[in-house]
């Protein structure tokens, strides 16, 4: 008998899981940008790779662009490219923090002026949504200051929220505002968008078309993610997911592959909430591979995400709740460590067979010689952005 019930395989084949088009690219720390054989040289050859990662399983339908690092002349022309290839674009990202007039902020800047340039690059991203078909513009800022005394913190709040209001006016009926929060870095010792909270309070003043976004690599160490998974939720405010891991700080590794147990804690609450496989919820990748070939990257990730979920869905909850009521500490977490350990892999591979998906969809791409195509034909792929 299959670990996995008709009914936990229906529900992990609607698992859309975003891919952010940087993640192609060539990136690395402050010290290195080693660059990769077949690394895209456009846009379009970043989605054409991130469709690979789809052509293999069946996880990863879009791809989210970053503006202005994908910048095109027609958008219409990059979307009709990604449709071609069985893709869609996804979500915008915002990008106010690779201009010298940003030293000191943007959407939260005393200046007026440079308010003005950081707003209209966001109406910019927002007519950019509707030729590609967009939903969501997400917007991470990196403002705040460095020195106890640089900064006004409560009027850079102000400020921010007037900005947003002006952004959030512009949306379409069917788009949103995805608000993503960092505890630090650039800035060093107040971020102005720091914790869930402070975004939180920033959208649900703006209204319901704005949400929070939660990246999981920007907590500090120790913080209990899936509370704050559950807190959101539960407040109908958690709108996107940016997954990564990381192990010091906002290291943008591969999903899963630092802790497995807390990406299984964080989706166990996903489904407790109501927000697996909800239009509410975008669960996206925001990674980097440095040191390993993306597209298998990609690939990796998605599928931990698959797993772990999987192993979510065949969490006993009659179980786990009868052992809760009745107060048996041990055994409310032995059911739940139960379906951590359970090994869903066999099941996996045997349903994407029946699917007519590769049973091992990192071996069918090593096979497939693509990498070795895009090694040989491109010359000169480019950074993702990032000192670009
Ligand atoms: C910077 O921390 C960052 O990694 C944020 O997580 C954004 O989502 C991403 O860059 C792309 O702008
Ligand atoms: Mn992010
Ligand atoms: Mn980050």
């Amino acid at each position: 008998m299959s670990t996995l019930s008709t009914d936990q395989l229906a529900q992990l084949e609607q698992q859309a899981i975003e891919l952010p088009s940087w993640a192609f690219g060539n990136s690395g720390t402050r010290f290195k940008v080693f660059g990769t054989p077949g690394t895209p040289r456009d846009p379009f050859e970043k989605i054409a790779d991130a469709a690979q990662v789809h052509k293999y399983t069946a996880l990863a339908p879009t791809v989210a662009l970053h503006i202005p690092w994908d910048k095109v002349d027609d958008y219409g022309v990059l979307r009709k490219h990604a449709e071609d290839l069985g893709v869609g674009l996804g979500t915008i990202n915002s990008n106010t923090f690779q201009d010298d007039a940003y030293k000191f902020g943007a959407l939260t800047h005393e200046d007026a002026g440079v308010r003005r340039k950081a707003i209209d690059h966001h109406l910019e991203c927002i007519d950019i949504m509707h030729a590609t078909g967009s939903r969501d513009l997400k917007i991470w800022l990196a403002e705040g200051s460095n020195y106890p005394g640089q900064a006004d913190m409560r009027g850079r709040q102000d400020r921010l929220q007037e900005s947003l209001q002006e952004i959030y006016a512009r949306l379409g009926d069917e788009q949103r505002l995805v608000l993503e929060y960092k505890f630090f870095e650039p800035a060093f010792y107040h971020t102005d968008v720091p914790d869930w909270g402070t975004s939180y309070a920033q959208v649900a003043a703006l209204g319901d078309k704005a949400k929070v976004c939660l990246d999981t690599g920007h907590h500090a160490p120790g913080t209990n993610i899936e509370f704050i998974v559950m807190q959101l939720l539960r407040l109908g405010k958690l709108g996107s997911f940016d997954f990564n891991s990381r192990f010091y700080a906002d290291d943008d590794l591969i999903v899963g592959a630092a802790d497995p147990f807390q990406l299984f804690r964080i989706i166990v609450e996903v489904v407790r909430g109501g927000g697996f496989n909800s239009p509410e919820v975008a669960f996206m990748l925001d990674q980097c591979h440095n040191i390993e070939d993306k597209i298998p990257g990609q690939i990796r990730s998605v599928l931990n995400v698959q797993e772990m979920t999987a192993r979510a869905l065949v969490l006993d909850h009659d179980a786990l709740r009868e052992a809760q009521l009745s107060g048996d500490v041990l055994a409310a977490n032995a059911v739940f460590m139960d379906a951590f350990y359970t090994d869903v892999r066999p099941a996996l591979a045997e349903w994407r067979e029946s699917r007519g998906l590769p049973a091992d969809p990192m071996a069918a791409y090593a096979a497939s010689g693509y990498q070795q195509q895009i090694a040989a034909d491109r010359v000169g792929g480019t950074q993702a952005g990032w000192g670009a």
